[in-house]
């Protein structure tokens, strides 16, 4: 167990240090105090030159050239460290479109009349994607229409077509720039299959042409998986609006009933939503001595709540062992991503109920109660009276929430950015032209034990709108901005003169809140449209993107997305490649010649910070601005 000085070289965040304080005193192990029993983690496999793909192996590539510089099959460096980034991306990809599927899914269900609970929540959206995949949309209900959408999504997974039908949202020069390289993504489902086919001992073995295909298939789920889940997403629960709410485990209420959300997926967390606040379950736990019952959400599924409903946030990944130490949470429901297997264990130490909900995750010391859009709504009141009756089971001498909730402003979809703006992105695009803002960047991806936690997000973020530069954020690096106080009108007083003059006059922060990991694709949607309206490449804007604590495959294929559709991004935490020096110098500066956009690696965010503006300066040069 780690003793108080080590926790301020953990975390920047003062709940998080309290946690681990408290943990500590009470026994409980954490994700920090496994990773140090990990040190030293093997050379080999942060080089990327382990390879186990086949029963001749497991091989390895001796990085001082001394011993063995080929695998038993004869693969060298260059190609078991394309093979393995490749398979990080396959994993990755198929995370965010299986998600995507699931949603798929509850929409046909939804149409059929099979989905009680669930409904078309944004009409206008639906029409508006049904037209984007050639539905007919004239005269028809919404089940019709819905019906055949969900039918054309499915497509979109499987081989029946030459390109996914979202690409055209892409400007024409990226797109004819895909189709040149060869790198148009076809079928969302083919390309991680065909990943995996290609990575197999003995298919592809030039190691560039690998990492083209891995490009093909990020594309593959940001403009297909991904992109599907944000919009179905949407179409169900309601595009989101901007909405108040507060962030960290002050959230927590001593006096109710706590109840978390954690995963991804908002198929079960909305119906979490709707049983809260069913007044037979409020009127329930008054009579078990609580105020009421409070639902907060961690991680994405928290900021799919938080973006459409402003539930508030516990926490994000590193926080999610620490909420449980609270001893104040009665139940908490996962979906799937991101939910360390340690969870079970911690909440059998307290009386937290842990229950896990999806057919395809289950977790060690939960109990599994499995969600189908047939049974979730009477399933989702079941488990909420569960929690409601567990409140009794509370040890009031355990239960600590050490700090008070900081507020943040969440729910920046790209419509509602548009109506911020007035109805059009021409205002951004003009303040951006005048250099008032210098440019945008995406601040995106997770936490990491061998990154302080927050520090790397907090501090780019700082650094990036003190320069005029507006930033946007998804998923757990939204979540620590908010907690650092970012997200709200306030913190324009961090922000440059031209930035802080923009967002004052908008009333917005310099900070904008867009969701989730698979939300990330908005920040897509708004560069092609920006693009699309001044007629050039999304390579050609003063925008970047930059994970500075990412830990999982999804964050590689994030990446991998970005720069395939021309968005220089920046990395925290070293991807296991340097074992290779030829795909080192593909990934940082070869990509450049064919998509127009590379990786840099950087775990200083100050230095991170300097690379993203030296970029947006040297792109606006080049389109002719100040
Ligand atoms: Fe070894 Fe080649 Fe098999 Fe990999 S694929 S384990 S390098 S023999
Ligand atoms: S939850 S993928 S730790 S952002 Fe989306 Fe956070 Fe990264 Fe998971």
């Amino acid at each position: 167990m780690a003793d108080r000085e080590q926790y301020r070289d953990m975390t920047i965040t003062e709940d998080g240090k309290l946690m681990l304080e408290k943990a500590s005193t009470d026994g409980i192990e954490t994700v920090w105090d496994r990773y140090r029993k990990q040190l030293p983690q093997c050379g080999f496999c942060e080089l990327g030159l382990s390879c186990r793909n086949c029963a001749m192996g497991p091989c390895r590539i001796d990085p001082f050239g001394e011993g063995p510089q080929k695998g038993v099959c004869g693969a060298d460096a260059d190609i078991i460290v394309a093979r393995n980034l490749g398979r990080m991306i396959a994993a990755g990809a198929a995370s965010h479109s299986d998600h995507g599927r699931d949603l798929v899914e509850v929409l046909r269900k939804v149409s059929e009349g099979n989905a009680p609970g669930y409904e078309i929540r944004d009409e206008e959206k639906l029409k508006k994607v049904a037209m984007e995949y050639g539905v007919e949309i004239e005269n028809r209900s919404v089940e019709e229409i819905a019906s055949d959408l969900a039918y054309a999504m499915e497509e979109d997974y499987g081989t029946r077509k030459k390109a996914l039908t979202l690409l055209n949202r892409a400007p024409e020069k990226r797109r004819s720039l895909w189709e040149k390289v060869g790198i148009t993504p076809r079928g969302i489902d083919r390309e991680t299959s065909e990943m995996m086919h290609r990575t197999h001992m003995g298919v592809d073995n030039d190691w560039a042409n690998l990492l083209l295909h891995g490009l093909r298939n990020a594309l593959s789920d940001g403009w297909g998986g991904s992109m599907i889940a944000t919009e179905v997403s949407d179409i169900l629960f309601g595009t989101p609006k901007p909405t108040e709410s507060t962030v960290n485990l002050g959230v927590l209420k001593e006096d109710e009933v706590n109840i978390i959300v954690h995963g991804h997926n908002p198929v079960v967390s909305e119906m979490i939503y709707q049983a809260v606040n069913d007044p037979e379950l409020v009127e329930l736990a008054k009579k078990k001595g609580a105020k009421g019952i409070n639902l907060v959400g961690l991680c994405c599924t928290g900021n799919e709540l938080l973006m459409r409903r402003g539930i508030p946030m516990a926490g994000n990944h590193l926080m999610t062992e620490l909420v449980i130490v609270t001893g104040a949470v009665e139940m908490i429901l996962v979906d799937y991503q991101c939910i360390m297997p340690s969870l079970g264990h911690i909440g059998a130490c307290y009386h937290t109920k842990m229950v896990s909900t999806s057919d395809k995750a289950k977790y060690p010391e939960m109990e599994h109660r499995e969600f189908h859009p047939e049974n979730a709504k009477e399933l989702a009141r079941e488990l909420v009276k569960e929690a409601v009756e567990n409140f009794t089971n509370r040890n009031p001498g355990k239960v600590y929430i050490p700090v008070e909730p900081v507020r943040l402003t969440s729910g920046f979809s790209v419509e509602a950015i548009v109506e911020a703006l007035g109805g059009s992105l021409e205002p951004l695009i003009n303040v951006i032209k005048e250099g008032k803002i210098r440019g945008i960047a995406g601040i995106v991806g997770c936490n990491n034990p061998k990154i302080k936690h927050d520090y790397g997000h907090v501090t780019l973020t700082k650094k990036l709108i003190n320069n005029d530069i507006l930033v946007v954020d998804t998923g757990c690096a939204a979540i620590a901005n908010g907690k650092a106080g970012l997200k709200v009108l306030e913190a324009v007083s961090m922000a440059g003169e031209g930035l802080k003059a923009v967002c004052s006059a908008l009333k917005i922060p310099p900070v904008l809140h867009v969701g989730s990991c698979v939300d990330n694709v908005r920040i897509l949607v708004a560069v092609a449209a920006i693009a699309n309206e001044l007629g050039v490449d999304m390579s050609d804007l003063p925008v970047a993107g930059a994970a500075p604590e990412w830990y999982s495959e999804k964050a590689v294929s994030i990446g991998a997305y970005m720069v395939g559709s021309g968005i220089f991004t920046v990395l925290g935490p070293m991807p296991p490649v340097l074992g290779s020096s030829r795909v080192v110098e593909l990934l940082t500066s070869g990509l450049e010649g064919v998509v127009g956009a590379t990786f840099a690696v950087e775990p200083d965010p100050e230095k991170a910070a300097s690379l993203i503006i030296r970029h947006i300066e040297r792109k606006r040069k080049t389109l002719g601005l100040s």
